[in-house]
């Protein structure tokens, strides 16, 4: 089980799945270190009129993250901060998503995956973006990247 959550991180980062395989063919060759292990959370999230459920949702620091959000009523959307609330929004960013999408689509029945590397605590906020009614505006979330 380790073993296959170990595999999962990796395949989250594209671009280093060639590199990250290797290194890790390498490293279960090898007696086991004290390195601390990344691991995959996956939160089932909810969003309707006007809401986001969990609120926050809590996710710890380093772990590769994957959101399953399904929505209760009609098409959402969610577009997440990379940057903390209150940081400069520059620089490395605190999240590290494997899609380039903006905006993610939240449909009814069908669950969308949101995954990202969460590597640096804070807040982060986010908001509905696809316009929903005549709350969209508030349509608002919180992820809390814990120490
Ligand atoms: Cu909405």
């Amino acid at each position: 089980m380790i073993k296959v959550s170990r595999i999962l991180c990796l395949l989250a980062v594209p671009g280093v799945v060639v590199a990250a395989g290797a290194a890790h063919f390498a490293r279960i060759s090898q007696a086991p270190t004290d390195a601390p292990e990344q691991h995959m959370k996956i939160v089932d999230v909810t969003a309707k009129k006007y809401e986001f459920a969990p609120f926050p949702i809590r996710v710890p620091l380093g772990a590769t993250v994957q959101l399953r959000i399904t929505s209760l009523d009609k098409t959402h959307g969610l577009k997440m901060n990379l940057y903390p609330d209150g940081s400069p929004a520059k620089g490395q960013p605190g999240l590290l998503f494997a899609s380039d999408a903006d905006c993610f689509k939240i449909e009814p029945s069908t669950a969308t995956m949101v995954q990202f590397a969460a590597r640096t605590p804070g807040t982060y906020s986010f908001h509905c973006c696809n316009r929903c009614g005549l709350g969209h505006g508030g349509m608002k979330g919180q992820l809390v990247v814990e120490p």
